[in-house]
Formats: C-alpha cells, sequence, structure tokens
C-alpha cells in the first residue's frame, strides 16, 4: 500500500472519529449526559386511598444532601416519558437550572392515563369529601416525603397548561409539606375563557387540532403508542373549516364521533352544569402554599386561567403569598428560550431567560431551601410597549384611574363621549365570508396570532375599526378591558368580536428584516356569543333590530401606546377558524344546518366603548 493511500485512509478515518465526544458539540447531549451522572431514577406504582396505583417516576440525586432535597412534583395528562428506568429526559424539572442546583423530581401518570390505574376523566372535577385529583394529589405527597429517602420534607409543584391544572387542583385540601406551588397557564375554567369556550363562542380550531391527539385511553395501563398526526390536506386551515361545515359534521367526518372528550364539548355550547364545577376559581379558598401564577400576554390557549385563579386567591384573602407573573409570551413560552420577540415583536431582552433566572428557581429555593433573599411583589409584569418588567403591589395598580374609550362616529375614538349622530354604524356579517383571524394562509392556529398585523381586516367592509389620534403621551392600560356596548342585529344571534389594538407611526423606525411601519399591532382581542348576553347557562334570542346591551371582560393587559402611536378598537362578528361561526340564527349551533346560516346587519349605537383602567 502505497504511503499517498495510507495517508488518505488515516485521514478519512480520523475525520469518521469526531475529535470531540459528540457531548463537547451537542448542548442536548451534555444536559442528558448531565442528567444521567447526577440522578438515579426509580419507578413506582403509588398507592391512592382508594387502593388505585398510579404511576410515578422519581430522579434522586446521587450526592447525598446534609439537609435532604426538596421534592418538586409534576402530575400530568401527558404522560411521563421516557419509560423504564435506564431512559432519562433530558432536563428535570421547570428548567436547566433546577437540574443543576438539585432537588428530588417527581413525575406522575394521573389517573387513568398511561401506566397509572383507574378512569380518567377529561378536565376533573373536584367533589367534597370524594376521591379526585386534589386527594391523590395528597396521598402522593404524604407517600413521598414518608417514603423517598434523604428528602428534606418540603414539596413544591409546577406544571403548564394541563398540567398547570393539576398544580393549582392540589391547592384543594393541600398537604401540609406542600410548600410552594406554580400553576402556569393553568385551565382555570375550560367552559368559559380557557381553551374551550370562550364566552359561548367555540375555539374551533384549537380544540379540532387538540383532540385528534388526545384521545382516551383503553382500560389498560399502556405506554404511549405511536400517533400519525391529522392530515388536514392543506395548508389553508380557514377552507378547510370553511369546508368542514357545522360541528357536528366534522365531528361525524373526522372523529366519526368517537372521542367523548370531544364530543363532550359540542354537547355543552352553554356554561352548564357540565362546565360550572370544572372551574376552579370557586375552590381557591383557604389556599395555604405560597404561589406562582405564571402567564403569557399573547398565550392563545389558557390566559384567562393565571389571570382568574390569582385573582380567586386574592379575593379569599391570601394565607402565604401570592404573585402573579405575567410576561409577552404565547402558550408555555416562558419555559423554553430566550423568548426576546414573538411573531413581529421584540421585546429588547431574554424574557424568558430573566424569568427562569431571577423569578422561577428563586422562587423554589426560597420555600423549599430557605435560600435566597428574593422580595416576591403581588404582580411582577412585563409591560409591552415600554418593553420592561414592573412590580406592583396590587393588580390591576391601585393608582390606574378607570375611563372609557368610546367608539365615536367617523371611525374615531376617544376618552369622550363624542356626538351621539349617527345613532349607530353598521355592517353585514355573511357566516359564508367570515372575517378571518390572520391575514394570510395557515395551517391549524399559530400559536403567536395574538400579536399579528390587523390591517387586513381594517380593510375588510364587515369590519368596523375606530382609532384615536396620534398621542402625545404614553397611555398605559393596565387591567382587565371591559367592551361595553349597544348593539343589534337583524338576525336572532350574533358575535361580537372586539379587538384592541395599537397602530404604529408610518415613520416607525424598521429594518431590513422588519417593516412596522403602520402595524397595527393586536393587544387583545376576544368574542361574545350575543345570545348569552343576559346568562351565560341560559341563551336569549335577539329581538331582529332592537338595540341590546351587551357587556363582557377581556382577559388583562400592561401596555403603554407610545406617543404618536394610535389606540384602535375594531369590531367584527366572526374571527375564523378560531372560533366557530354563528348561523346569526338562534339554534343549537354545534348541530346547526347549513341552511341555518344567514347574513345580518349588525348594528354597534354610539355611546359603545371600552372600559379601561389607565396609568397616567
Ligand atoms: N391547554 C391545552 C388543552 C387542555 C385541555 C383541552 C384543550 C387544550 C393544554 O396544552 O393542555
Amino acid at each position: 500500500m502505497s504511503n499517498r493511500t495510507l495517508a488518505l485512509l488515516v485521514v478519512l478515518q480520523l475525520a469518521s472519529f469526531p475529535l470531540f465526544s459528540q457531548t463537547d458539540e451537542d448542548p442536548a447531549a451534555k444536559q442528558l449526559e448531565y442528567t444521567r451522572a447526577h440522578y438515579t431514577k426509580f419507578d413506582y406504582r403509588i398507592p391512592m386511598r382508594d387502593g388505585l396505583k398510579l404511576f410515578t417516576s422519581i430522579y434522586v440525586p446521587k450526592d447525598p444532601a446534609p439537609t435532604g432535597y426538596p421534592i418538586i412534583l409534576e402530575r400530568t395528562p401527558y404522560s411521563v416519558a421516557p419509560y423504564g428506568v435506564d431512559n432519562y429526559p433530558r432536563n428535570l424539572g421547570p428548567s436547566e437550572l433546577f437540574t443543576k442546583e438539585g432537588f428530588i423530581f417527581v413525575y406522575q401518570d394521573v389517573r387513568g392515563r398511561y401506566l397509572s390505574e383507574g378512569t380518567f376523566v377529561d378536565v376533573p372535577i373536584h367533589v367534597e369529601g370524594k376521591v379526585d385529583e386534589s386527594t391523590d394529589t395528597y396521598d402522593t405527597v404524604d407517600w413521598l416525603v414518608k417514603h423517598i429517602p434523604g428528602n428534606n420534607g418540603k414539596v413544591g409543584m409546577w406544571g403548564i397548561s394541563y398540567p398547570g391544572f393539576y398544580a393549582a387542583f392540589a391547592l384543594i385540601g393541600s398537604h401540609p409539606a406542600l410548600k410552594a406551588v406554580s400553576p402556569q397557564a393553568p385551565m382555570g375554567d375550560v367552559g368559559n375563557g380557557d381553551d374551550a369556550y370562550h364566552n359561548g363562542a367555540f375555539y374551533l380550531a384549537a380544540n379540532f387540532g387538540f383532540y385528534n391527539g388526545f384521545p382516551p385511553r383503553g382500560e389498560t395501563p399502556s405506554r404511549p403508542s405511536r400517533r400519525i398526526p391529522f392530515d388536514y390536506g392543506t395548508e389553508d386551515a380557514y377552507e378547510f373549516y370553511l369546508r368542514m361545515g357545522t360541528l357536528a359534521n366534522g365531528n361525524e367526518k373526522y372523529y366519526r364521533n368517537e372521542n367523548p372528550y370531544f364530543t363532550d364539548l359540542l354537547k355543552h355550547p352553554n356554561y352548564d352544569e357540565f362546565w360550572q364545577p370544572r372551574g376552579l376559581a370557586q375552590f381557591m379558598k383557604n389556599v395555604t402554599p405560597a404561589l406562582l401564577f405564571v402567564g403569557g400576554w399573547f398565550d392563545a390557549e389558557d390566559l384567562s386561567g393565571p389571570l382568574k385563579l390569582f385573582r380567586a386567591v386574592e379575593k379569599d384573602g391570601p394565607k402565604s403569598p401570592n404573585t402573579l407573573v405575567m410576561g409577552p409570551w404565547r402558550h408555555g413560552g416562558w419555559s423554553r428560550g430566550h423568548s426576546e420577540s414573538l411573531g413581529n415583536l421584540h421585546f429588547a431582552s431574554n424574557t424568558g431567560d430573566y424569568f427562569r433566572e431571577k423569578i422561577e428557581l428563586p422562587f423554589f429555593l426560597k420555600h423549599l431551601k430557605g435560600k435566597g433573599e428574593t422580595v416576591y411583589p403581588k404582580a411582577w409584569l412585563f409591560e409591552t410597549g415600554t418593553n420592561r418588567w414592573r412590580q406592583f403591589d396590587s393588580w390591576p395598580p391601585k393608582e390606574a384611574v378607570a375611563k372609557t374609550l368610546y367608539l365615536q362616529p367617523n371611525g374615531m375614538l376617544g376618552f369622550e363621549l363624542g356626538s351621539q349622530s349617527p345613532a349607530f354604524d353598521e355592517y353585514i356579517s355573511d357566516p359564508s365570508h367570515p372575517v378571518p383571524v390572520i391575514g394570510e394562509i395557515g395551517e391549524g392556529m399559530p400559536g403567536d396570532y395574538m400579536t399579528y398585523d390587523q390591517r387586513f381586516a381594517s380593510r375588510r367592509p364587515d369590519v368596523l375599526s375606530y382609532s384615536t389620534q396620534p398621542l402625545d403621551h404614553d397611555v398605559t392600560i393596565a387591567g382587565p378591558v371591559v367592551p361595553s356596548l349597544r348593539v343589534s342585529t337583524s338576525g336572532t344571534d350574533s358575535d361580537f368580536v372586539v379587538k384592541l389594538i395599537d397602530v404604529y407611526p408610518s415613520d416607525y423606525p424598521t429594518s431590513e428584516k422588519l417593516r412596522m411601519g403602520g402595524y397595527e399591532q393586536l393587544v387583545r382581542g376576544e368574542p361574545f356569543r350575543g345570545k348569552f348576553r343576559t346568562s351565560n347557562a341560559k341563551p336569549e334570542p335577539f329581538v331582529p333590530n332592537q338595540p341590546a346591551r351587551l357587556e363582557y371582560v377581556m382577559p388583562d393587559v400592561c401596555h403603554t401606546f407610545r406617543p404618536g402611536h394610535r389606540i384602535m378598537v375594531q369590531i367584527q362578528s366572526s374571527w375564523f377558524p378560531l372560533i366557530d361561526r354563528n348561523p346569526q340564527r338562534f339554534v343549537d349551533i354545534p348541530n346547526a344546518k347549513p341552511e341555518d346560516f344567514q347574513k345580518a346587519a349588525e348594528r354597534v349605537y354610539r355611546g359603545s366603548g371600552l372600559k379601561v383602567t389607565v396609568i397616567e
């Protein structure tokens, strides 16, 4: 073999053998290597008071701590994979910071999911004195502190979305060892404000997509099976859902009516006895663990949950520290990445790192390890518009002043009532041409739709737009936004969607990446299904063309409209396929017939406006 050939072989051989071990270059592999090296995994089946056993994976630090380690628990319907004591996740706990700090990490399949015994109930309810998720958590915490060697007798809980719901559920009759709980984007009330229905409007795209991947398990505990993602057959969600027709048709054609969870949503379009016991706020009484409620201003799934549950604890008179953290995040955006931007919005700082380093880890260190000096305010919020973190000792802030933004004639908006003529503004709402939720073709619901440019809507004849003159000073809206409208419809039912928008000046500095001049940034939007204007449990038809009052609460904002910007309000009667179409006829909408859908003339009368609280 010639020297040249040999040299070539040596080069090839070296090239195939990485000079650094895989972990030196791949942070994920490095994290996994760290977790394996510092934790030992154990699997248990923990007995509940009714005898059922819940599958629980526990990761215990290899280095013993003189005073023991606190326990951090997450309970989930989404599986505690990876299963098997030789399989580890990359990180443990809410972030990599926790893995490095050292805790005993516990993950549990909730009753009826994956390897835990029992029957799963979608969005389970609390019944005093009965076995439920609060007693399962109590029994789990009790077993852990008594059986896991090396624990310091203190337990924390956290979870995002559904796991956040279980963390909040744990607050009901909580175990004395449960010292710190962080419900993050918890589903506070799936029937009104989170996930399923908002003021009677059904969140179509999100739920159709979600329940495709969330079917019932069979009777026997089993590991997750590989699921084939749903094939929409098109990139165009607007067309897909328009072609689907009625909800009943969609359930039959795509679910074959076989997913009881999805079918239940359609069976209960009113906030009835199915939904009422599922609202967790009513159970937030005598809560004793320290609390850190976390949410995202642009969370498309569970924005209301953290706000509602934080308020419920405040209303009950907190027995322990209760803090609300809201940042410029989409659903779960605080738990991953830098979150220095979202869609076209830039926040001038790494808001995700800030939250994990300065707020989340110190919270658990303070209450579970007695470490750290961080003082927690009542509200620790990121103020959009000015892009700064703010702390308040109450929320909404005491200094905020109640004002109304009135919908004035000729598309003007202002804090004065303005002329009362003409008496109303009108548009024709056609359910066969519903107003899109985003201005472009998209599959499913973009998770950052709540920051999108609304100019595509401003230009539609079936959208009313009202805006102030360019501001000459900062206007900060801090707290809930309350549309208070007087409306009529030529039909016997209609939806009214209100959107609060920040209009950027046309000369707003832009970069080659981003052209924000004239951008109409959605700050908050929320629908209201008009037939629920007197009761969300008992719908009432409109008398055609007779004005009726309609008032509802949109989730909080903490947003500053800067000088040169304009405040805009848009009103429309569809928001598709975010919400299902209203036939504009008083019918049971999930079972409406194609022929029920009719155009309607919608009127918004003078004196209508948005009640807000403003920090001057
Ligand atoms: N918020 C999500 C969801 C829960 C229940 C029903 C529908 C959606 C979730 O991410 O858990």
